[in-house]
């Protein structure tokens, strides 16, 4: 397929762009892409989540502290901030201002380049995360977002009715 394809990428800040003071920063990189912003949100990452969000990852050495670094224990800041840039080749884009994966290989003026480290247990400290392809790009969409925190139907949805269901609201 070619030429330019509209779609959807999730990005988190890690615990790391936190703590550094860098979501500013990198909201600021990011908007060179013109791309929008159609859903943000702060997460207080659960050990299952991560899990699932790292899946792929499950056979690595390295998994449980990266499971770890998600949840923000390496950096004393449990939470991350998720939000979901759409426009034309929005996975591209974002991951070309990210840079590559290992911070040391990333060009020097990406985010990843710019921020990231390596720690001396071999993990690579690299502030954001951003989805790798469509399919990827959609599957962590739905687990970390509901569709009414998106302003855009990016994806088919069902109606569910539920009875006797708890909810906070406003007191
Ligand atoms: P990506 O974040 O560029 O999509 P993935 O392969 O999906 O790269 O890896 C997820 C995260 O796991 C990386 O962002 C990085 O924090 C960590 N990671 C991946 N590969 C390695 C490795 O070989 N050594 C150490 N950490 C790694
Ligand atoms: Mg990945």
């Amino acid at each position: 397929m070619s030429g330019r394809q509209t779609n959807a990428v999730l990005i988190l800040i890690k615990p790391d762009g936190l703590k550094k003071s860098l979501t500013g920063n990198i909201l600021t990189r990011l908007s060179e892409t013109k791309l929008e912003i159609v859903a943000a949100k702060m997460v207080r990452v659960s050990k299952d989540l991560a899990e699932e969000h790292y899946t792929h990852l499950r056979d690595k050495p390295f998994f449980p502290e990266l499971i770890k670094y998600l949840q923000g224990e390496l950096h004393d800041r449990r939470k991350v901030m998720a939000l979901i840039y759409w426009g034309p080749d929005a996975i591209a884009k974002c991951r070309d201002i990210a840079g590559k994966t290992n911070p040391e290989e990333a060009e020097s003026t990406s985010i990843r380049g710019s921020y990231g480290r390596i720690l001396t247990t071999g993990l690579y400290e690299n502030v954001i995360h951003v989805s790798s392809d469509e399919s990827e790009a959609q599957r962590e969409i739905k687990l970390w977002f509901s569709p009414d925190e998106i302003i855009v139907d990016l994806y088919p949805i069902k109606e569910v009715v539920h009875k006797e269901c708890k909810q906070k609201t406003w007191a």
